[in-house]
């Protein structure tokens, strides 16, 4: 029995002693491993006398029983001295900033370029897309826009250098987008419902001309397509696009292309140099349109005879200055930070018929 006393001092003196994880884990071996001290002891209990074991089995049992729990408490405590020695050394200063995630903005030309989208292909529209870099056919020619026209004159249209000695009429930079309705009609023939956005560009710089800007136009031919159908798909446009019912007023125009021509005013009003649409004893033109000239058809391939339609134009740019409050044109091409994040969208909020195309 002073053997266990003696064993059981010892040992939870080297218990106390133990510096770290390995040589608690060394003395627990040295004690109860297969072949510790105590284990062999206890392994010794079949040669005692039964009335031997009596006192030294339990002894045993109970000096295993204070070891084991002698060194679970040891190893706790080791453990938290190691937490508190890393609390001490590792810290994290929770004044400092964030570290800023870059985000960027929807541009909203190409916000409402896609309202826009959105708002037609619920109406039945396509999106058609061709080359910024045409030929003077596709551009004006196709478009019943003649040789001398104010149009084609060189202070109006980008034209692109000849190569040496062609005696082809140069490329030009696409001064609006419907050359890109004349190739759908020239590849998918009729009946088509298309709208067609995109960069087109004009040699003017001021105020409100910016040398590249952005147009939708749009394009329904089918056999029986008349004037009520363009009033009537206009209105529901502008209704959907500025959340409001919006009334339109057509005033007879001119265009090449179209015969008969109408240019659209809405309804709007001016507040503080603010203007409102939808409400209001004022009116802004916004749009141009007409049934398409039955020369437009035949050089686009298809039978005016038979085929019949409409055609609208309108800049996105002043759109999105409308609807956005936005007030200087020229802002829109400055890349300046500051603005994008003001006027820019966020990148998931995309615009859909269902989703809502006003936020
Ligand atoms: C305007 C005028 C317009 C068209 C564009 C068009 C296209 C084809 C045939 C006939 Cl393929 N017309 N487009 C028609 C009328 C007006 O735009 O003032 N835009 C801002």
């Amino acid at each position: 029995m002073d053997g266990i006393t003696g064993l059981r001092d010892r040992y939870l003196a080297a218990i106390a002693a133990a510096a770290d994880e390995q040589a608690l884990e060394d003395t627990r071996v040295a004690a109860l491993g297969k072949k510790g001290e105590v284990s062999l002891l206890m392994r010794g209990l079949g040669k005692m006398t039964p009335e031997e074991r009596q006192t030294a089995g339990p002894a045993l049992n109970a000096l295993k029983d204070d070891l084991n729990q002698a060194i679970a408490m040891a190893r706790a405590a080791l453990a938290d001295a190691a937490l508190n020695a890393r609390l001490a050394t590792e810290w994290t200063d929770v004044t400092l900033p964030a570290r800023a995630t870059p985000q960027g903005t929807i541009h909203p030309v190409s916000q409402v370029m896609d309202e826009i989208s959105a708002i037609f292909a619920d109406l039945g529209f396509s999106v058609a897309e061709g080359p910024q870099i045409e030929n003077d056919w596709h551009n004006f020619d196709a478009l019943n826009i003649p040789g001398h026209h104010p149009a084609r004159a060189e202070m109006d249209t980008f034209y692109m250098s000849r190569r040496e000695g062609s005696n082809q009429p140069p490329h030009v930079l696409r001064t609006h987008t419907s050359p890109v309705q004349i190739r759908h009609m020239q590849e998918h023939g009729a009946p088509c419902r298309i709208i067609a956005p995109g960069r087109v560009y004009r040699a003017d710089y001021d105020q409100t001309h910016t040398p590249m800007f952005h147009q939708i136009e749009g394009l329904a031919i089918d056999r029986d397509i008349t004037m009520a159908n363009l009033k009537w798909v206009l209105e529901e446009f502008f209704s959907a696009f500025f959340g409001t019912g919006v009334k339109t007023r057509f005033r007879a125009s001119h265009f090449p292309f179209t015969e008969p021509s109408a240019e659209v005013d809405i309804q709007c009003e001016w507040v503080d140099g603010q203007v409102r649409v939808g409400e209001g004893s004022d009116w802004l033109e916004v749009l141009g349109s007409g049934m398409v000239h039955p020369k437009v058809l035949t050089a686009a391939g298809v039978d005016p005879a038979e085929w019949q339609g409409f055609a609208f134009g309108m800049g996105i740019d002043r759109m999105a200055m409308l609807k956005y409050g936005i007030p200087d044109l020229r802002a829109f091409f400055d890349s300046d930070l500051r603005w994008l994040r003001h006027y820019g969208f966020a990148a998931l909020d995309v615009p859909t018929i269902q989703g809502g195309i006003n936020r």
